[in-house]
């Protein structure tokens, strides 16, 4: 006797594609293929896609912003919202706060998220600040409490770390065999480009783009590669949004290095001119690295098609456009240097890489698992319970109907924002039913999910493990 069966499902995996039923028990998945009879529902997926439910593995949910500024998704609704567009697992950041334990910090919250997600969740931990108790003492003991990967900035003034400071953290993250992601643009360039454009009286959102420009990308992702090299770490490097950011990628490659790449929907969909319109609409698109044209959409494609990429995240981090504490369409605007960086994706991710990519023919539904599910659990240390269809694995899985066609439009979408950079996109193909550990979570579109998201504590990624156990290279 099965919890649930579903039947004629086509099943892809990140490297299988086949008909077969699929038995669920206590949340597991316990037969796949074979005879099964009894169970106390059955879902028919004739026709539909049965893939693992989505990981995405870059979110940000009630994180602290500067004063008179909040973000708009909380652990209830940016989780709604995931799973509306076929998610099953987020992994949002923690963000460090200066002068206080990161336990403490991490502590507030569990506590904001505990009962409220709709999906699994998993914490990294952004690095803002070192002392010799953080990566002495609290950053290895978090990782083997299963927080087991970090984030380090190479922009923003109070946020960034200088090249010495992410050294350290990466030689902590290989004593304790973290992963660390680095967020790359330049710092100080970005800062003097900003100087000459306010001076210029050049302050609309589209300035954003132009003073972040794709060669402060590549000199940071170049210097995060080479510091990741001296210390002898692999790194993932986040957002990335041009060829040339790319290639930095693909040369530390065939140095030998270990690095996995992500980008994002924004860098496949949207371009710097939707930053130029008229009364500061353009703040709705405002997010860094900036969006770029439409070669680097190209570019990011092929990434993606041929392996530049191996993960692919939404980088949610959502502000409203009309919302006193939302600021991205502040009163007396001045620049575009206060507009919040970050947009809105948790629910369109996955729909744009299915009708983008596979309704389109750039990607095969296997690469499409491996981008949106399995290669997330197998980088950040849930594999394979989380990111595969295979027996004793969580069911999570996520039912696409590819006959379904969609216009998006931002109600739809349940998250907190007040827009979605994507209103109006026609899209082919939908997650119409979710499961979540073997519960209905989504059924026929509609939410029907009682907030049953736990927090899962990850093991070691693989990549980093290898060099955790190979006590043989000294540390720096
Ligand atoms: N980096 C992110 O990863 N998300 C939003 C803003 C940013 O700079
Ligand atoms: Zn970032
Ligand atoms: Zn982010
Ligand atoms: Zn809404």
């Amino acid at each position: 006797m099965f919890d649930i069966i579903i039947r004629n499902g086509t099943i892809a995996t990140a490297s299988d594609v086949f008909i077969a039923d699929i038995g669920l028990r206590d949340g597991a998945i316990v037969q796949i293929g074979g005879e099964m009879t009894e169970a106390r529902q059955m879902i028919d997926a004739t026709g539909k896609y049965v893939l693992p439910g989505g990981i995405d593995s870059h979110v940000h949910l009630s994180q602290p912003q500067p004063p008179g500024i909040e973000m708009c998704d909380d652990f209830e609704s940016g989780t709604r919202s995931a799973l509306i567009g076929g998610n099953t697992t987020v992994m949002p950041f923690c963000l460090q706060e200066k002068g206080r334990p990161l336990r403490e910090v991490l502590a507030e919250y569990h506590a904001l998220a505990e009962g409220r997600c709709h999906t699994d969740v998993s914490f990294h931990l952004i690095i803002s600040e070192i002392t010799p108790q953080l990566l002495g003492q609290e950053l290895p003991a978090l990782v083997e409490d299963g927080y087991t990967s970090f984030k380090v900035f190479m922009t923003y003034e109070g946020l960034r770390l200088r090249d010495d400071e992410i050294l350290e953290t990466m030689d902590c993250a290989r004593r304790s065999g973290a992963l660390v992601m680095v967020h790359c643009e330049n710092e100080d360039a970005i800062r003097y480009l900003i100087g000459r454009h306010e001076m210029a009286g050049d302050v609309a959102p589209k300035a954003h783009a132009t003073t972040r420009p794709t060669l402060v990308e590549r000199e940071a992702a170049h210097r995060a590669l080479s510091l990741a090299q001296v210390v002898d770490v692999p790194i993932v490097i986040v957002h990335v949004s041009n060829r040339e950011a790319m290639d930095e990628i693909r040369r530390a490659r065939e140095r030998g290095q270990k690095v996995i790449g992500e980008t994002c929907p924004q860098y496949l969909m949207l371009t710097a001119d939707d930053l130029d319109r008229d009364n500061w609409e353009g703040a709705r698109y405002v997010c860094s690295p900036p969006p770029r044209d439409k070669a680097s959409q190209e570019a990011c494609w092929e990434g993606l098609e041929q392996g530049v990429f191996d993960i692919y995240s939404s980088d949610h981090c959502p502000f409203r456009f009309n919302d006193d504490k939302g600021k991205l369409n502040p009163p007396g605007k001045t620049s575009f240097r206060h507009i919040p960086n970050g947009i809105p994706g948790i629910a369109m991710r996955l729909p744009i890489l299915f009708s983008e990519g596979v309704m389109k023919g750039r990607i095969d539904i296997s690469r499409f698992v491996a981008l949106s599910s399995t290669n997330h659990a197998k980088t950040y240390g849930l594999y394979p319970r989380k990111g595969s269809i295979t027996i004793g694995a969580d069911a999570d899985l996520s039912i696409w109907d590819p006959a379904v066609q969609r216009r998006i439009t931002h109600d739809d979408l349940q998250d907190g924002c007040d827009y979605t950079p994507y209103e109006g996109l026609e899209v082919q193909g939908w997650p119409t039913t979710v499961l979540l550990r073997g519960e209905v979570v989504v059924d026929d579109g509609q939410l029907v999910s009682s907030r049953r998201g736990v927090h899962l504590a990850r093991d070691r990624s693989p990549l980093a493990t290898k060099v955790f156990n190979d006590k043989t290279q000294p540390s720096i």
